[in-house]
């Protein structure tokens, strides 16, 4: 059996909770003739609330309970007693969702803020009770309404990790290898295709406490917009990165050109968006350990004019300058990036 475990698309179908009814009862008590009516209002349905949790990064747990129902209100009761209102349903939800109706695709709310809530299903109101309908000449009204309908929607949801840095690359250009080195984060690095298969977030902490994260994405190839390896869909994980990291595989292990990598890189990103591919970006030269790298990073300089950050993630050579012009590009100060070449 397939085993899944992370989601960035699900459908949901939120059903907010019923008004309760209202009541139609009459007072009767001893030595209280004639009491009147005295049925008690419908308690409101429960809303159904989305609530953004930094703690939670897929959106499995709703792919496995796509339904959700908030409480329905209680009947009113007799002796003027109003019913319950039915619990509101928070259900919490990562950072970065884009949510659509279903039907129609259009846009219904974006959550971005770790605690941002967005009411997502109104409850129905409470039906009202008979004491509601007594006039000056129906003074024993039986009247009363029934509750509202709560809201029902069918919702799409499309996560957006948010993220401060990309890292962009094709498969085995050690993207994984080099966020192990910088952050807290632990992804499966291996030398093959594919490894990583969805996008992992580590936190880099500098010394004075600022932080970033900074997203591992799937390897691109060149077609991956015709859908050629796992195509370019996990792209809109790094939609809303400020700066993009282009690692390459400057060794040619896999009997690429590094050039060829790099613009292969940069034309999959236009494909998907013309403004990621106009994102600040950095290339990072990876596998400078290896002898061939060194033949490589010259001609890539020349013919690219690019000049990259040499490093070895796998040795843990380079990585402080990986780390400099991170802080400088976040947090300037009195430096430019060419300090950290
Ligand atoms: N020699 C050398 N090998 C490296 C270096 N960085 C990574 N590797 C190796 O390259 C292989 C692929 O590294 P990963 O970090 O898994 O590559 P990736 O870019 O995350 O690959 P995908 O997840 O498949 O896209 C692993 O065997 C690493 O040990 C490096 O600086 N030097
Ligand atoms: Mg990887």
């Amino acid at each position: 059996m397939k085993s899944v475990v992370f989601k960035d698309r699900v459908k949901v179908y939120v059903n907010a909770g019923n008004g309760g009814d209202g009541c139609a009862s009459f007072r009767r008590e001893k030595y209280v003739p004639c009491g009147g009516p005295s049925g008690g209002d419908g308690g409101k349905g429960g809303h159904v609330y989305f609530q953004a949790d930094k703690n939670i990064d897929s959106l499995l747990d709703l792919y496995f309970k796509p339904h959700q129902n908030a409480a329905h209100g209680g009947k009113g009761q007799s002796k003027d007693c109003h019913g319950r209102n039915g619990k509101d349903l928070y259900i919490k939800v990562p950072c970065g969702l884009v949510i659509f109706h279903a039907e129609t695709d259009e846009g219904f709310a974006e959550i971005l803020e770790d605690g941002e809530t967005c009411l997502v299903a109104k409850g129905g109101c409470g039906g009202k009770g008979n004491c509601h309908f007594v006039t000056s000449d129906n003074r024993a009204p039986t009247d009363w309404t029934p509750g509202e309908q709560g809201e029902s929607k069918t919702l799409c949801l499309e996560l957006k990790i948010i993220a401060d840095v990309g890292l962009v690359g094709f498969p085995n250009a050690g993207k994984s290898t080099l966020l192990n080195q910088l952050s807290d984060a632990h992804p499966k690095t291996a030398p093959y295709p594919f490894t990583t298969l969805n996008p992992v977030i580590g936190t880099v902490i500098f010394d004075d406490y600022q932080r970033l994260r900074v997203a591992d994405i799937p390897g691109l190839i060149d077609g991956a917009h015709q859908g050629v390896g796992l195509g370019h869909d996990f792209l809109r994980h790094i939609e809303r990165t400020k700066l993009l990291f282009f690692v390459i595989d400057m060794a040619g292990v896999d009997g690429r050109d590094p050039v060829d990598d790099y613009f292969h890189l940069r034309d999959e990103l236009k494909h998907y968006k013309e403004s990621l591919e106009q994102r600040p970006f950095l290339v990072v030269a990876n596998k400078t350990d290896l002898p061939e790298a060194q033949t490589h990073l010259a001609d890539f300089q020349k013919r690219t004019e690019e000049t990259p950050l040499a490093i070895s993630a796998d040795q843990g050579l380079g990585i402080e300058k990986v780390q400099g012009a991170l802080y400088h590009h976040f947090f300037p100060k009195d430096m430019t990036c060419q300090d950290y070449l």
